[in-house]
């Protein structure tokens, strides 16, 4: 049985295949489609019933012979497996082959690649660094680079074979290489459409995350930001008031750059707080951050969700953290309503993976950088941006 999925990127097709036909679902092909549909990008037929050639599970007996492996065990491995090559491709960039030899090699090249995506799902092999010594030498560096800055290997993987399907292998060197690697990870990089502010009703911004991720930095810079490029009609509003030192960090930043700041205590204030701030374009709301235990914390952020009803709401989390506990936190502020991802401490951390990673994996998009601690360090994200960081 075999089955087509189509779906924007390789990821989101193989997140689904995994998930519909399991772990042991071998992949037969994949290949960019022409559809103009974002969500068609791309085609993978994978099956269940094929048998992948992999190497014995380990503590199974080494039978000399590469072994053949599926879900329903080990079998003796078949002559000869069916010429990839033979299979058809709708890919633009085959309609017009080159002379034979190097299409072979190409097909070649993606039949090896295929391989291991059987082996890695099947976790026998594991993390790109097992992988490399077998992909073309011209992708080895920014396998390496890519893997070094935290994605994971299946993405890595991803990124590979889409780039080699781009990148003829008449004209393969490590720099052009590397400037299609750049465009293929600019394009899945997920970015959150610019705010527009309107007239007649404030944009409300909302700002949640773990404490010292980094939410007031964020807020004080975004309304310096707003203040020098022309809009003086931006409000703070903090609901952070009982934590040593947070109000008065506040108070003084909106002093010093004459932003006008309110305090909320409680849900109940947030309408007449709101009638004084009607006439202004740009509401930041800053929160208070709490321990991932704390269940009165989510009900805190959920009825102040509640009475704000805000425009946006923005995780806010430091790259430098642990990818487990970047994955936890997403879990329990998507549940709150998040719906965008700021990262801060950009400047500190060696490893920018999650830029990529955490908004494809949770489907919301990125709006800001913080790269420091200086007022002007933050950045609208830019995909662009984003992929020669990764790519350095
Ligand atoms: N280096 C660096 N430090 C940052 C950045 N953003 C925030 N910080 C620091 O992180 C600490 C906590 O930030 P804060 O905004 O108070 O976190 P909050 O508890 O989420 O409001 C402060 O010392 C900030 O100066 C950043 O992008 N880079
Ligand atoms: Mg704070």
């Amino acid at each position: 049985m075999n089955k087509k999925y189509r779906a924007g990127t390789f990821t989101e097709a193989f997140q689904r295949i995994k998930e519909e036909l399991g772990p042991d679902a071998v992949i037969l092909r994949q290949e960019l489609t022409n559809s103009k549909n974002p969500n068609e990008k791309v085609e993978v037929t994978a099956t269940l019933d094929d048998i992948a050639e992999l190497p014995p599970p380990p503590g199974k007996r080494d039978t000399g012979k590469l072994a053949t492996y599926n879900s329903k065990g080990i079998k003796p491995i078949k002559e000869k497996a069916p010429e990839f090559g033979k299979q058809e491709f709708g890919k633009p960039e085959f309609a017009k082959p080159e002379p034979s030899g190097n299409l072979e090699d190409l097909l070649a090249e993606v039949k090896k690649l295929r391989e291991e995506f059987a082996i890695t799902r099947s976790d026998f092999l594991e993390g790109i660094r097992v992988v490399r010594d077998r992909i073309p030498k011209e992708f080895a560096s920014i396998a390496a680079e890519l893997s070094r800055n935290g994605l994971p290997v299946q993405i890595v993987q991803d990124l590979l074979a889409e780039t080699m399907l781009l990148c003829p292998i008449s004209s393969r060197d490590e720099a052009s290489v590397k400037e299609q690697m750049k465009k293929v990870l600019a394009n899945r990089i997920s970015i959150a459409s610019r705010p527009r502010l309107r007239k007649g009703r404030p944009l409300v911004q909302m700002f949640i995350g773990p404490a010292g991720s980094g939410k007031s930095g964020i807020i004080s810079k975004l309304a310096g930001r707003a203040t020098v490029t022309g809009n003086p009609n931006v409000a703070v509003v903090t609901t952070d008031c009982y934590r040593m030192g947070a109000l008065e960090q506040m108070e003084a930043f909106a002093a010093a750059a004459d932003i006008d700041l309110e305090k909320v205590n409680s849900p109940e204030e947030i309408p007449e707080v709101f009638e004084r701030l009607r006439d202004k374009s740009l509401v930041l709301i800053d929160t208070a951050g709490r321990s991932l235990k704390n269940e009165e914390h989510e009900e805190e952020i959920g009825a102040l969700y509640e009475a704000i009803r805000p425009d946006e709401v923005h995780l806010v989390l430091p790259l430098n953290m642990r990818d487990r506990d970047l994955e936890k936190f997403a879990e329990k502020y998507v549940a709150l309503k998040a719906n965008r991802i700021v990262f801060t401490r950009q400047d500190e951390s060696s490893e920018q993976g999650a830029l990529l990673w955490l908004p494809l994996k949770f489907g919301i998009p990125l709006s800001y950088i913080g790269n420091g601690q200086s007022p002007d360090n933050i950045l609208s994200a830019e995909k662009e941006i984003i992929a020669g960081w990764l790519l350095r």
